[in-house]
């Protein structure tokens, strides 16, 4: 499949040079290049990205803390870090000019969603080392909107804000846009959809969210609500964003080189094909990437948006690979789940997978929630009817417990959808 890319040739020589930094530095980068047989010179045309070897988070979290930087330490002016769930955390620096990127990036996105100066920006993204927080606020500021950091937590408080202050725009994850349309509902019992306020778009990202939820987030706050994506090891939010024709993510691809590669092969697949998102920063000092595996499952969208915009887009994340699970054969994400129990009238969109392997297989129940307003006369029709819908859309028949309302934990960042267990937890609990 052959790579097409705008200004391709600005684009190729703009990452030529970090690579040429990278060797002159003996980065960590270089020594695969080397292994690869691989020098910056080979790097010519858009074509010639294949030759380059892929960057992995084990080689980002192999070289922790502070391996991976291409600048001097006196040039970084900002770190944020993951969580390291999954091994070291991944430290990511930024020099001046990477912090102004970003910016740059995370204002177009907005602009996007049709934000201006006279818009008000709600960030209820967490602040500190998670890059959502600063990532939106710098952008919203960039753009001359009103920023609040109001931060996750406090969430009868974050009513208020949007309230009180004219809030216009609230960007936070999908999930916790969810709990704080659910604490207004406490606070305004009866309110109709946005309570009379000038809300009027979400910015939502950070975790995947389906479509299902994406009509429950719109209907319950009156908004528009869009996605947007990004990862700290390539900076923060910004890497892509919905516009208000909720067609794809476009990708800041002035800043962002992508390419869908399939997990297994990884071969370069065609646009319209599924895999796995690869993303090459085409202008970053301090922590450079090159066909970084993102792990997101996604594909690039043929043709042009209604927007007129001329930058790449990518379908809404799937998933990532990590989290699929495999339940007789059939690979399940917590999107999907999600999708078909929002498609149940009386399911809150809260749930939870409770995961383990027999004998090397995925096991799992699905702990879904009743609304407020049905009852427990209701759990054995709310059972039947989610069993159905997840069947009906993944293929398979999954064991499923109708819990009490309120009953899953609700979370002010990202949503906690899969608990992975050594042994089935009911066992587990008769055994104590
Ligand atoms: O989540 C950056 C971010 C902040 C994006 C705020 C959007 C809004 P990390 O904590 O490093 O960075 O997590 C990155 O989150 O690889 C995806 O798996 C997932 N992710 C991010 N945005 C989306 C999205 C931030 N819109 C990881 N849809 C990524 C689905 C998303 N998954």
């Amino acid at each position: 499949m052959k790579l097409v890319i705008r200004n391709v040739e600005t684009k190729i020589s703009r990452i030529r040079y970090t690579l040429e930094k990278m060797v002159e530095r003996n980065h960590p980068y270089a020594q695969k290049m080397r292994e690869a047989g691989v020098k910056p010179e080979h790097l010519r045309t858009a074509q010639d990205m294949r030759l380059l070897p892929f960057t992995t988070k084990q080689d980002l979290q192999g070289h922790y803390p502070l391996g991976w930087l291409n600048v001097d330490r006196k040039n970084v002016v900002r770190f944020h870090a993951t969580s390291g769930t999954t091994g070291n955390p991944t430290v990511v620096c930024y020099t001046n000019n990477d912090i102004k990127m970003w910016a740059d990036c995370a204002a177009w996105c907005l602009g996007l969603a049709g934000l201006d100066e006279w818009d008000t920006l709600q960030v209820s993204y967490g602040y500190g080392l998670f890059t959502g927080g600063l990532g939106a606020h710098y952008g919203g500021e960039h753009r001359g909107l009103a920023v609040i950091p109001a931060s996750g937590g406090a969430t009868e408080k974050q009513v208020r804000m949007i309230k009180e202050l004219g809030v216009t725009a609230l960007a936070c994850t999908p999930s916790y846009a969810m709990r704080i349309a659910e604490v207004w509902d406490d606070i305004d019992p009866g309110r109709f959809k946005n309570g009379g306020t000038k809300l009027k778009i979400g910015i939502f990202g950070a975790e995947p969210w389906s479509e299902g939820l994406r009509k429950r987030l719109e209907e319950k706050l009156g908004i528009k609500a869009l996605d947007i994506y990004g990862l700290s090891e390539a900076m923060g939010p910004g890497v892509a964003m919905e516009c208000v024709h909720q067609n794809g993510l476009h990708i800041a691809d002035e800043s962002f080189l992508p390419e869908i590669v399939d997990p297994e092969t990884l071969e370069n697949l065609e646009d319209g094909e599924e895999g796995e998102l690869v993303l090459t920063s085409i202008k970053k000092e301090a922590f450079p990437i090159i066909r970084y595996r993102t792990r997101d499952r996604t594909r690039i969208l043929p043709g042009t948006c209604a927007c007129g915009d001329p930058s790449v887009r990518i379908d809404r994340i799937g998933g990532r690979t990590d989290d699929m699970l495999i339940v007789r054969g059939v690979n399940v994400f917590p999107s999907q789940v999600e999708a078909a129990i929002c498609r149940v009238e009386g399911l809150t969109p809260n749930f939870i997978i409770d995961t383990w392997k027999h004998d090397g297989m995925d096991e799992l129940v699905i702990s879904c929630e009743r609304a407020p307003n049905t009852t427990q006369d209701d759990i054995d029709t709310l059972l039947h009817k989610a069993v159905k819908r997840l069947k009906d859309s993944i293929g398979v028949n999954m064991d499923i417990r109708i819990t009490d309302p309120n009953s899953v934990a609700r979370s002010e960042g990202k949503a906690v959808r899969v608990r992975r267990h050594m042994e089935e937890p009911e066992i587990a609990k008769k055994r104590q």
